[in-house]
């Protein structure tokens, strides 16, 4: 009986992971690919760069600050956003770079 109690509990632990969804934004031509993205609480946004200069994607919003650095063409950081809420996302390097993603539970 416990034993297939841990075994269900497990199998809904994968099922969460499974229902994490992972989406891109780009970084192209000094802007976002999307202006705003819905995306789940848990889920992870992978910011790649492919202009041939640097830019530096961060967030000062209560439901998820971060900071990624500078990293040039082909490379990119991910977010996992833990909280839902409203998160404005800019560039440090080019002020009109803006977009949103709006963290949905
Ligand atoms: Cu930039």
């Amino acid at each position: 009986m416990f034993k297939n109690l841990v075994l269900i509990s497990t199998l809904f632990l994968l099922s969460d992971l499974t229902f994490a969804a992972e989406q891109e934004v780009l970084q192209k031509d000094k802007n976002f690919s999307v202006k705003k993205l819905k995306v789940k609480v848990g889920d992870t946004v992978k910011f790649t760069n492919t202009d041939p200069f640097s830019h530096n994607v961060y967030s000062l919003s209560e439901a998820k600050s971060f900071d990624l650095g500078t990293y040039p063409k082909g490379y990119s950081k991910s977010v996992t956003f833990d909280k839902p809420g409203t998160v404005e996302v800019e560039c440090a390097v080019h002020p009109n770079m803006k977009m949103t993603v709006e963290v949905e539970k």
